[in-house]
């Protein structure tokens, strides 16, 4: 008897709820109807989902094969000191190679760093060798833009200390990176490169995929693109970082990152990608 009591007394509330509920719709709609503002064909307001920008969605790919390889992940600073974006690198004051990379100097003699090489300098303070680590970021330099050059974009820097490391271990890492990150087979070529940080040095150059080699504005007609840097770290580096180059040898490579997602996505020119229009980001969309 008192289940059904309940029972009762629960669907009684119930309908009073149900009825109020319904009476304040409804004063709310009449409310609505009485604003002349108010316009009833109007199309209701779009929920919209936000999505992550290319060189995020890259980044984090790249992070992933990375560590997969046991590599760590490193995140440095935007804003260097001199010491650690050249000196420690081998490029002294007085060295040409200061002008391959022009720099926004801070009132305070720092800077915004040009690349994430300062990166190796840090890691080799802060890791017992042997390590392996990876540190994406953003660089700057102050430079004139054009389709394939910014003043503000993106680089991955490798940094890999070991006993003993050739060049044939470095070749076959850039190759699992660039066939891994793109998901397709691409034609690359290696040139000897010159940075004073790494002896031997060299240049990976990918086909351009926007034009697929055949000239465009984007590989400067020239049908190949500069992507990937790289080369055995000199042991002027590895000392200056507190390590015996008589017994730790590593590769380091510096990745531009803004190019590799040109290339992924077909991107004919790089300014898109800091320039924040929705219509162009929105297109990226994961899966
Ligand atoms: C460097 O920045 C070296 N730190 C790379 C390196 C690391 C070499 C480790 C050896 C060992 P470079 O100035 O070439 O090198 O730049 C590296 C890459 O960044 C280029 O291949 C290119 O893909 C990209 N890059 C350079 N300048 C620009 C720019 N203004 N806009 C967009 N991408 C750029």
């Amino acid at each position: 008897q008192v289940g059904q009591k309940a029972n009762e007394v629960r669907s009684a509330v119930r309908q009073k709820i149900d009825d109020r509920r319904a009476e304040l719709e409804a004063q709310e709609i009449q409310k609505l109807l009485n604003d002349p503002h108010f316009d009833a064909t109007l199309p209701a307001l779009e929920t919209r989902a936000g999505s992550l920008h290319p060189v995020t969605l890259i980044t984090e790919h790249i992070e992933d094969v990375f560590r997969a390889m046991g590599f760590y992940l490193l995140d440095y600073p935007e804003v260097e000191t001199e010491e650690n974006n050249f000196e420690g690198l081998n490029i002294p004051a007085t060295h040409p190679a200061r002008d391959m990379q022009d720099t926004f100097w801070l009132n305070d003699g720092n800077l915004l760093r040009t690349h994430t090489s300062p990166g190796q300098v840090r890691a080799m303070a802060e890791y017992k060798p042997p390590f392996r680590a990876i540190f994406p970021g953003r660089v700057f330099r102050y430079e004139s833009t054009d389709a394939s050059h910014e003043h503000t974009f993106h680089q991955v820097e490798g940094l890999m200390i070991e006993k003993e490391i050739s060049v044939a271990n470095l070749i076959a890492s850039m190759k699992t990176l660039i066939s891994e990150v793109l998901e397709r087979d691409v034609t690359i070529r290696l040139r000897p490169g010159y940075f004073p940080f790494v002896e031997p040095g060299f240049e990976l150059d990918i086909q351009c995929q926007v034009c697929h080699g055949n000239g465009c504005s984007v590989c400067k007609k020239s049908g190949w693109l500069e992507l990937l840097p790289c080369g055995l770290v000199h042991p002027n580096v590895l000392r200056f970082g507190g390590l015996d180059p008589e017994v730790w040898s590593g590769w380091a490579f510096g990745l531009g990152l803004s190019r590799l997602v040109m290339m992924k996505y077909q991107i004919e020119d790089i300014r898109h990608l800091m320039a924040g229009d929705i219509r162009f980001i929105s297109q990226f969309r994961k899966g």
